[in-house]
């Protein structure tokens, strides 16, 4: 074989070895989609969180039922499913509203205060922030804050329903800085351009 030959036949031969990596490569890439789709469904089926004002990780479920048991540690366990739900549902707002008299739940931080959606209407994931108690009918004076909201939920809140007698405060950085919109006093299936997709964290008054 003459030397151009052999130099006709490794360059071949490398052509064939970069499109077999390229091959890989590609087979690669078509299988990242599935596993970004995996992980997509994942979360889309623990979308029910909750967080304490008191510190700790958040946590997330696959129905709001669960959520909420968790929340007032064991005391409710028949919340609906759906938070869009309970939202509408008196007699769970009521018995929050007895939870958060029970001197048992305040002492264990199991009150909850609020719960914040992903989408107007009370849609999309949601996530329920509990602590010691309610607030103490001052509005001047604050009285729980989640300085920093769970990893994912920044710059996602659209409605929200607090719980409580608190009114809340929606702020654009966290620990209570940037632009803020309030009070919200209740039920809001639409919180408006101010702070729509912009909250990072939350007071309650
Ligand atoms: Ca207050
Ligand atoms: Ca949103």
């Amino acid at each position: 074989m003459s030397p151009h030959g052999i130099t006709a036949l490794s360059t071949r031969s490398r052509t064939l070895t970069v499109t077999t990596a390229l091959l890989l490569t590609a087979a690669a890439a078509a299988a990242l989609p599935a596993t970004q789709a995996n992980a997509a469904q994942r979360d889309d089926s623990r979308q029910h969180c909750v967080v304490s004002t008191s510190g700790g990780a958040p946590q997330c479920y696959a129905s709001f039922t669960e959520a909420v048991e968790r929340a007032t540690g064991g005391r409710v366990t028949d919340a609906p499913a759906d938070a869009r739900e309970a939202v509408r549902d008196d007699d769970f707002r009521t018995r929050t509203r007895q939870l958060a008299g029970s001197r048992a739940a305040q002492e264990d931080g199991e009150v909850i205060q609020g719960t914040f959606f992903e989408d107007s209407g009370y849609g999309g994931a949601d996530l329920t922030i509990y602590g010691e108690g309610l607030c103490d009918g001052d509005k001047d004076s604050r009285d729980w804050r989640l300085d920093q909201l769970p990893e994912g939920w920044d710059d996602r809140i659209t409605s929200l329903q607090p719980w409580s007698n608190c009114e809340v405060w929606l702020h654009s950085e966290p620990e209570l800085n940037g632009d803020k919109d309030g009070p919200f006093k209740s039920q809001t299936p639409d919180i408006g351009s101010i702070m729509n997709d912009r909250t990072r964290s939350i007071g309650f008054n």
